[in-house]
């Protein structure tokens, strides 16, 4: 690996951590927060089903930078789930994630490792076949949690 491209993922990591931490003022601000994270991963998740689907063009490239945006954005929602944020602002969260928190957290880590170990590489294989294989599972892991945790 290139230093410049090492120094660039350091940085990465350096500014992944800051939204680790983040803390909120207010119930409403973690909720914006997390649904903007949330709207962020569905959009690029969308997109790589899309070509997945043969509903969109497959461009590797594209698949690519879909994949790093949902990797990154899997790993923003949780933190935003903290107590007291159940209400403050209008939300699809059901009280089944704070009465069922080991779960939900179960649920998460299963979502970002099926994200980190399945969906990037084959993103990043430049295989629609790869693509393809790796999409369905994943979207199993959203679906596994919307029954469960969001509101209809
Ligand atoms: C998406 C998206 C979701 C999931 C889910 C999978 O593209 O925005 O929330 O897939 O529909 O069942």
């Amino acid at each position: 690996m290139k230093a410049t491209s090492r120094l660039t993922l350091a940085l990465l990591a350096a500014a992944l951590a800051v939204p680790a931490m983040a803390q909120f003022a207010k119930p409403e601000d973690a909720i914006k927060y997390r649904q903007s994270a949330l709207t962020v991963l569905g959009t690029h998740f969308a997109r790589l089903g899309a070509m997945a689907n043969g509903k969109m063009a497959y461009d590797a490239a594209t698949a690519a930078a879909d994949a790093e945006v949902v990797a990154v954005a899997s790993r923003l929602p949780w933190h935003a789930f903290g107590p007291g944020t159940d209400k403050g602002r209008e939300t699809a969260a059901r009280p089944e994630i704070w009465q069922e928190g080991a779960k939900f957290k179960e649920r998460g880590e299963a979502m970002m490792a099926q994200v980190a170990d399945k969906l990037v590489p084959a993103a990043k294989s430049g295989s629609l076949d790869e693509l393809k294989t790796a999409f369905g599972p994943t979207a199993k892991r959203c679906k596994a949690c919307h029954d469960d945790f969001r509101r209809k």
